[in-house]
């Protein structure tokens, strides 16, 4: 039972279970895995695929040949595992160089250099499969709004994206982009904050049909917001392109806990919401175990990740399959048709016969919900007494 199967599209970055344990306050305390290993370890506990940021598979001053090498034993452990390279990033957010952002920064020479070596781990992802790359602006932000006009930072974006999506057109990769938000960490506030700025964002790129969503249930979280909403308004808006799924307190810096191990009722209605409207994409653990974990912690820690999703998606089952809760649903969501005369597409007709109608509005004011009844039953399903 609960086993992940490749059909579930499970995924975990290299940086995830590859992370020795390093933390702003303390040193490493699991010694480094190659790529090559964390291929293996995520075989071993059933993972669908792997995806990466440049440097973490090719470290940012390889030779050529040093390159070629890594690539062809990464390739290696591909085949040898079966598992698939969904997701590419780069990472702008490591070297000295994007202390002050990437595509944002107040040096041109940095945002050239940032494109630059965007298009090299462009072409890597693709050379490794990938068909979506992911872009998040960790240090496209500031500390302080005196160095830096925000419209700049936002007309710096469009530029680099325009830019971008024209080089994968320009190559015909067949890739879309994804865009992660985040609020802040670690710069002290970062632009296009939340998922919803990035949907209003991509609006206005030259490209918006390439340009999607990757949120993040910690970046949402921090943000003091429902992921599920958000993850809603994307989906609605046909622009999920990716998820990254973990686990955050709200109002703490970003902990990247195991999937459901914080708010285990807030990744119900998530794992609901995708089930009830048949998201196919990746399902991306973008967490990290406990500092205190070893290796063999590590595993427990990528398994249960994946079993709770499962777990879950079990659950969203049997809440759609039990008849207490579906009887309460249809009794509030029933609807005598009287109105539908007067609502959905307008017309001058529809809206005369409205303003005519009488509304008896104590009577609105008297009708109450059965929340309480169905919410109660939703968490006892949860807990298993249903
Ligand atoms: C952090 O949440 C970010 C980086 O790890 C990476 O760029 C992106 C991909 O999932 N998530
Ligand atoms: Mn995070
Ligand atoms: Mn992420």
């Amino acid at each position: 039972m609960y086993t992940p199967q490749p059909e579930n599209k499970f995924t975990f970055g290299l940086w995830t279970v590859g992370n020795p344990g390093r933390d702003p306050f303390g040193e490493a305390v699991r010694h480094t895995l190659s790529p090559v290993e964390i291929v293996h370890l995520l075989g071993e506990v059933g993972a669908y695929g792997v995806n990466f940021h440049d440097n973490d598979l090719v470290p940012i001053d390889a030779t050529a040949a040093q390159r070629d090498q890594i690539v062809r034993d990464f390739k290696q452990a591909l085949a040898d595992t079966g598992l698939v390279v969904p997701m590419a990033t780069t990472n702008l957010f490591s070297d000295p160089a994007f202390r002050d952002g990437a595509f944002t920064s107040n040096d041109r020479h940095v945002r050239a250099y940032a494109l630059q070596k965007t298009m090299n781990a462009i072409d890597l992802g693709v050379e490794l499969g990938a068909k979506i790359y992911v872009f998040w602006g960790g240090r496209e932000g500031t500390e302080t709004d005196a160095g830096k006009n925000p419209i700049t930072a936002i007309e710096r974006s469009r530029e680099a994206m325009n830019y971008l999506c024209e080089y994968v057109m320009d190559k015909g990769y067949d890739l879309k982009f994804a865009l992660e938000a985040k609020p802040n960490e670690p710069r002290g506030d970062i632009y296009n904050a939340t998922t919803g700025n990035m949907l209003a964002f991509i609006q206005t790129l030259d490209h918006p049909n390439m340009v999607g969503v990757n949120p993040e249930v910690a970046h949402e979280h921090m943000a003091g917001l429902n992921f599920t909403h958000q993850v809603a308004q994307a989906l609605e808006a046909g622009k999920l392109f990716h998820i990254d799924l973990n686990d955050q307190a709200f109002g703490r810096y970003d902990q990247d806990y195991r999937f459901g191990s914080v708010n285990l009722k807030s990744a119900f209605f998530l794992v609901k919401l995708l089930a009830d409207n048949g998201y196919d994409g990746n399902l991306h653990f973008d967490a990290h175990a406990y500092r205190t974990a070893d290796y063999d912690d590590v595993k427990a820690f990528a398994r249960g990740c994946m079993r709770t999703y499962l777990i879950l998606k079990e659950k969203a089952a049997q809440f759609k399959a039990d008849g207490e809760i579906q009887a309460l649903l249809a009794e509030i969501n029933s609807d005598d048709g009287e109105l539908t005369p007067f609502m959905g597409q307008y017309s001058a007709a529809k809206a005369a016969a409205l303003r005519a109608h009488p509304f008896d509005r104590a009577a609105l004011g008297r009708r109450g919900q059965p929340y309480e009844r169905l919410d109660q039953l939703t968490i006892e399903l949860l807990l298993g007494v249903r």
